[in-house]
């Protein structure tokens, strides 16, 4: 009899136990994306929230908001930072451009040999020395750390295979002066205040002639359905940023900042994992569905890198040494 009470006793302790709900986060911040669910960027900040939310038991939520549907344009997520109206947002390096100069230091056209060539620059001191500038410049912003987003090329409704033949062309370009002032010096339009999500559309309308990404936004976006040619210019290698808004990360304890900074960055090799699977199905379904993939002979692809040159003078002369030692970094490439 005795057994059996303590028996009892032993069940209704346990089922109080699990009957306890999880305590409740004592922050919930917001996270904008504006790529689609399943996307790598998205998987990643997925696993930045999850990590976070770990890390301090619980008392930090992030919640995830995908697909643009908080804010579709990136450069309204980061006056949203700057505001401290929202915590975190990923987004690509190109619009950080228009509010921390010092970051087109590391997205110059034709800058880097390959991929190793950049990470080595991301993940040593340049790199990480010109993500603490985004925190040290007044612009209310904190970098955490840096993704991969492959290198990009011009897609376009009609067939490109020099400079010559992008005269006169609507490009879409991303948010950043530099990349506009880029299509201008190959003699074409550039257009911009377009988001990402918004692209196919104004393909499809004829406001713009195409744009220009990598792999995985040309096929997920379903832009590759709509401007056939893909120019394999690969005229940059943008990568990826999750930012953080300063005023909220400063409401936080040290402890909480300092968790938070580790998370991201430990992310890292994950979206890298991710990318590469992306990048891979990516290039596959674009290629299986009849689009004319461009290789340019070695002489037009010299001629779209010379046209761009002048970017190195009008948006880079004031970090020239950054940008030389990167280029140096490139003969171990
Ligand atoms: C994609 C980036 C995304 C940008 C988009 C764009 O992942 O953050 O918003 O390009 O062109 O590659 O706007």
């Amino acid at each position: 009899m005795k057994k059996n009470l303590s028996l009892i006793l032993a069940l209704l302790m346990a089922v109080c136990l699990f009957a306890v709900p999880a305590q409740a986060a004592e922050i919930t911040l917001q996270l904008s994306e504006v790529h689609a669910e399943g996307y790598p960027t998205s998987l990643a900040d997925y696993e930045f929230a999850r990590l976070v939310n770990e890390r301090t038991g619980g008392r930090i939520e992030i919640e995830v908001f995908t697909g643009g549907t908080l804010y579709g344009a990136e450069p309204d997520a980061i006056i949203a930072l700057q505001n401290g109206a929202l915590g975190f947002t990923r987004v690509s390096a190109s619009p950080v451009g228009n509010f921390v100069p010092a970051i087109n230091a590391i997205q110059m056209p034709y800058l880097y040999k390959n991929k190793a060539h950049m990470w080595a620059v991301l993940n040593g001191e340049l790199g990480q020395g010109l993500l603490a500038d985004i925190e040290s410049s007044d612009s209310g912003l904190v970098g955490l750390a840096y993704y991969d987003a492959g290198s990009r090329s011009f897609y376009l409704t009609k067939e490109v295979r020099t400079v010559a033949d992008m005269a006169g062309l609507k490009i879409r370009m991303q948010d950043n002066k530099m990349m506009l002032r880029m299509v201008e010096l190959l003699g074409a339009i550039g257009v911009s205040g377009i988001g990402p999500n918004d692209v196919y559309s104004n393909i499809v309308t004829k406001v713009i002639d195409g744009a220009e990404n990598n792999w995985p936004t040309y096929q997920n976006m379903g832009d590759y359905e709509a401007a056939k040619y893909y120019i394999l210019d690969q005229h940059t290698r943008v990568p990826e940023i999750l930012l953080a808004s300063k005023a909220v990360l400063d409401g936080l304890s040290e402890e909480d900042q300092q968790i938070i900074r580790e998370c991201a960055t430990e992310v890292q090799a994950y979206e890298i994992e991710q990318w590469e699977l992306k990048e891979k199905s990516s290039e596959e379904i674009v290629r299986e569905a009849g689009t004319t993939v461009i290789e340019l002979t070695p002489e037009a692809r010299a001629e779209f890198e010379e046209r761009m040159l002048p970017l190195y003078d009008e948006f880079g002369a004031d970090y020239k040494d950054i940008i030389d030692q990167i280029k140096a970094l490139g003969a171990d490439f």
